[in-house]
């Protein structure tokens, strides 16, 4: 009965949506849109790409493929600037708690997000050393709510997938692991994940006996 554990990065193990928002802002001024906390919930565990033709979108904008990829970069090297500068205090609540107890019974664990930058973000964090692997934006050809992602995470962590377990914050992921045939544990507002199997507002609601129960241990 051997079982897998999936995070999510964003949202689940960090709060990077933050910064997320401040360098997509910065181009939105230049766009002369106001862009604002609500249009960042539509981002949630969407590629980079996706956002900028949604801020596009928004913003009644069009752009050359020169200058979409230009903006691309733009953002992305905003975003990095505030990741510079991240370290152990940006960890969410109780989720080393919960990495310890799975490494503490020999469970694998898995990354399972839609950054290009999650690799690096982990780094800085200091928690690299607990996933055995990492399956990020630059491994995935379908973006969530494909369950590409997952799976590949599955595989690599040779698991079944419906003995997968998948902690995620957004809408998109939530589906994702649901197509995936695998456990799925909404992380933030129980209404908006509403399909989750399980909902929790952050990991210090959940108990190790429910961890136990999950885990098989
Ligand atoms: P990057 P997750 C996602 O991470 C974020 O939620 C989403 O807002 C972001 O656009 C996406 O990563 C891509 O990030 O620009 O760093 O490649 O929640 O799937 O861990
Ligand atoms: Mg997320």
């Amino acid at each position: 009965h051997k079982v897998g554990f999936i995070f999510d990065l964003d949202g689940v193990i960090v709060d990077t949506a933050k910064y997320h928002y401040l360098a997509w802002k910065k181009l939105a001024e230049e766009l002369n849109f106001d862009f604002t906390k609500e249009h960042n919930e539509l981002f949630k565990g969407v590629s980079r790409k996706r956002c900028l033709d949604i801020l596009l979108n928004l913003a009644d904008a069009t752009a050359t493929e020169e200058q979409f990829d230009i903006w691309m970069v733009e953002k992305n090297r905003d975003y990095l600037a505030y990741i510079e500068k991240m370290d152990a205090s940006e960890i969410l609540p109780d989720v080393p708690k919960v990495l310890d107890f799975l490494k503490k019974n020999n469970i694998p664990i898995a990354l399972g997000s839609a950054s290009k930058n999650a690799q690096p973000i982990l780094e800085k964090v200091n928690l690299l050393s607990y996933f055995d692997t990492i399956i990020d934006g630059n491994s995935v050809s379908k973006a969530k709510p494909d369950p590409e992602v997952f799976l590949i995470a599955a595989e690599k962590l040779d698991v079944p997938p419906k003995n997968c377990i998948v902690f995620e914050d957004a809408v998109a992921g939530i589906e994702a692991a649901n197509a995936g045939n695998m456990t799925s544990i909404g992380i933030g507002d129980a209404k908006i994940l509403q399909e989750a199997d399980y909902n929790f507002s952050d990991f210090t609601e959940i108990d190790l006996d429910f961890l136990k129960k999950l885990a098989k241990v």
